[in-house]
């Protein structure tokens, strides 16, 4: 089953989100196999990042990135890479549609509170980089409610 890496940002973190953000994958019908709340060096949050390491951006956001504590996880589920997007909602708050993680608690793309995986590949490397111990490995027993 597909996997996807979600980080709660500091600002999502100080702001008291965790709980709901979970709830919202939870509610959906997607399974937490892996959850710790963490603090990341300014090395580890660079190669999360790597791929922006051009933009003009790119010191900003790593400055934000390690200045509190990250919910990380791993969610399950089908399409769950795709479908962590739409309930993530747009990258700038101000393009996020109303009902979506951003587009509700959101104002400023420096502060967006949440990233999600862009893509299957790209879950793969970032759930290896940040649970290099693997996941929790188990089924939810609603699953024959939630799969048909
Ligand atoms: P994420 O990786 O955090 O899930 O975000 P994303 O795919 O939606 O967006 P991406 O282009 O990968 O950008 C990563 C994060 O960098 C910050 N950003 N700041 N100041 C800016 O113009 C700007 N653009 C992007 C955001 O925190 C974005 O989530």
């Amino acid at each position: 089953m597909e996997q996807t890496f979600i980080m709660i940002k500091p600002d999502g973190v100080q702001r008291g989100l965790v709980g709901e953000i979970i709830s919202r994958f939870e509610k959906k019908g997607f399974s937490l196999k892996g959850l710790k709340l963490m603090s990341v060096e300014r090395p580890f949050a660079e190669k999360h990042y790597e791929d922006l390491s051009s933009k003009p951006f790119f010191e900003g956001l790593v400055d934000y990135i390690i200045s509190g504590p990250v919910a990380a996880m791993v969610w399950e589920g089908k399409n769950v890479v795709a479908t962590g997007r739409k309930i993530i909602g747009a990258t700038k708050p101000s393009e996020s549609d109303p009902g979506t993680i951003r587009g509700d608690f959101a104002v400023e793309v420096g502060r967006n509170v949440i990233h999600g995986s862009d893509s299957v590949e790209n879950a793969k490397k970032e759930i290896a980089l940040w649970f290099p111990d693997g996941t929790v490995n188990w089924q939810s027993s609603l699953h024959s409610w939630i799969y048909e």
